[in-house]
């Protein structure tokens, strides 16, 4: 006869129910923490693969970095979606490939918001779900209606706030951009009423004093388009007048992250949080905080991987502080593979020594080979992700529907739909597998990358690449080759005529991607 409280009957109920807290993600974390688990993504800027210590850099020393590597898990195969900035960033929030939306390749200065309020993202679906969510650092996505674009000296709508963020203080364009301000939620920060801020694609008098009008001016001279307006001795795409009591110190952005950061953790430290963090560090113009001048053996590129990785251990530091290290996912990323001479002359080429941005790879920002999108991925959370290196094909487009399905969030009919819920591969579980295919854009000028286990094929539309040996330089290509990555990962070798069927099969799904 079956007594209630039988012991056996009792362990078996235990280990049943421990096996489905295990085979569920979001019921794991929740067992472990008691709630919901926090989660910070630092995406850095124009990172490349080999740029860091734990993926094989030398030219500069992360210990923040690697450490964060040591204790979790780094993938060889960790890909951001795009070539460039925007497209991924794009992609990340909205777990949407940007190809699909005209107009969501590198956002100009008076960019209108590229994705509409009340889309769903990232940021919304935790919102939610009862998360607060930031996010600090470069947006680069388009603020104001379209097609009207930035009210910079009232209310600046849609932008950050309108997709889910609660708190938002960023980088509207690029550092290289106009114009050189912060916002904060929905206004530019200390905007000076009577001291208006006028931003535009024009030299708006011949009076203005420009990089072109003005060289002497410059302290980093530029290849040519970096010819407007002059802010801190260097020249800006786009031109822009007023504003002076908001304008930045590029010096001081980094710190700007970080303090910002530990303000925004300390204060949400008992709700769960999704923080996004973007730094600016590494892309040009590269004038970092003098603490980091002159640290590394690269010029400034090299002192922008310094000052990157500081920030990355400070936010660490920060998690640490406030006793959140093991009840938080850190996923370090970046927005594209690298680039050099990205139009300043910061002699980053010359100085790169044994150095290898791309590690093994070819390419890097603009293109669609490995290193354009190949880049450091660490997933970190001490106690739930084991300390371990893995080789499953992820990317941050996945990111949107890991999360939401992690921690049981609802995601709205046909959102997030280009996203896969990875979160097993993430976290490390084994036997968890990644993407079974994967796709690279450029920056919407009709290069594509697919990749399915060893092959990958490079479609190339305009039949030319840029920067595909990290010299800027324009490569004629095919419109189609084939690499073999299992032989060739620096895609040396097109293959193509050797295994057409493979490529046929290829460009088919291809375009059956595209066109879905
Ligand atoms: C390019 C700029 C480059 C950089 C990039 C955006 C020129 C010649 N090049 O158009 O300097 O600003 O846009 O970079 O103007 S990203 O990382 O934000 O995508
Ligand atoms: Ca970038």
């Amino acid at each position: 006869r079956l007594r209630c409280f039988d012991p056996l009957l009792v362990f078996a109920a235990i280990g049943l129910l421990a096996a489905s807290i295990a085979a569920a993600p979001s019921v794991y974390a929740q067992h472990v923490t008691g709630e919901l688990p926090n989660i910070v993504v630092i995406m850095a800027d124009d990172l490349g693969y080999g740029d860091v210590g734990c993926y094989g850099g030398t030219g500069v020393s992360t210990p923040e970095i690697d450490k964060l590597a040591a204790k979790g898990l780094r993938f060889t195969q960790g890909y951001c979606s795009a070539g460039t900035c925007t497209p991924t960033r794009f992609s990340l929030l909205t777990g949407v490939h940007a190809f699909r939306v005209p107009g969501s390749g590198i956002a100009p200065p008076n960019s209108p918001a590229l994705i509409p309020a009340e889309t769903p993202t990232i940021a919304s679906v935790l919102n939610d779900a009862g998360y607060r969510t930031g996010i600090i650092g470069k947006w680069h996505l388009g603020l104001g209606e379209k097609p009207g674009g930035p009210d910079w000296n009232g209310t600046l709508s849609p932008g950050p706030l309108e997709i889910g963020f609660d708190d938002a203080l960023i980088l509207p364009t690029t550092n290289d951009r106009v114009p050189p301000v912060l916002v904060r939620n929905h206004h530019v920060e200390n905007l000076d009423s009577n001291d208006p801020l006028w931003v535009g694609n024009q030299r708006p008098s011949p009076e203005h004093q420009d990089a072109r009008s003005n060289p002497a001016a410059l302290r980093m001279t530029t290849v040519g388009s970096h010819h407007g307006t002059i802010h801190n001795g260097i020249g800006r795409i786009g031109y822009f007048t007023g504003g002076k009591a908001a304008l930045y110190r590029d010096e001081d952005l980094a710190k700007r992250w970080v303090s910002e950061s530990k303000v925004w953790l300390s204060k949400h430290a008992g709700t769960p949080f999704f923080l996004l963090v973007t730094p600016h560090s590494l892309h040009a113009p590269r004038i970092v905080d003098e603490q980091f001048q002159g640290v590394s053996k690269m010029g400034p590129r090299g002192d922008a991987i310094a000052e990157l990785d500081w920030t990355v251990g400070q936010i660490m530091a920060s998690l640490k502080h406030l006793k959140l290290i093991e009840r938080t996912l850190v996923v370090f990323c970046s927005d594209n593979g690298p680039v050099l001479i990205d139009d300043y002359k910061d002699r980053s080429d010359e100085l790169l020594g044994d150095h290898d941005p791309n590690g093994d790879f070819r390419g890097g920002k603009y293109n669609v080979y490995e290193g354009a999108t190949r880049t450091p991925f660490i997933v970190s959370m001490p106690g739930t992700v084991p300390v371990d290196e893995s080789n499953q094909v992820i990317c941050t487009i996945d990111l949107a529907a890991s999360f939401a399905a992690w921690v049981g969030a609802k995601v709205p009919t046909g959102a997030l739909r280009d996203s896969i819920n990875l979160m097993p591969a993430l976290l490390g579980e084994t036997d968890a597998v990644g993407r079974s295919f994967l796709l690279q854009q450029d920056n919407g000028w009709g290069s594509f990358g697919y990749r399915k286990g060893k092959w990958k094929l490079v479609r190339c539309d305009s039949r030319k690449m840029l920067n595909s040996d990290l010299d800027m330089k324009t490569t004629q290509i095919p419109r189609y080759a084939l690499y073999d990555l299992g032989n060739d990962p620096g895609e040396t070798t097109n293959v193509l005529s050797d295994h057409q069927r493979v490529a046929e099969r290829m460009k088919q799904e291809l375009q059956q991607i595209i066109d879905a």
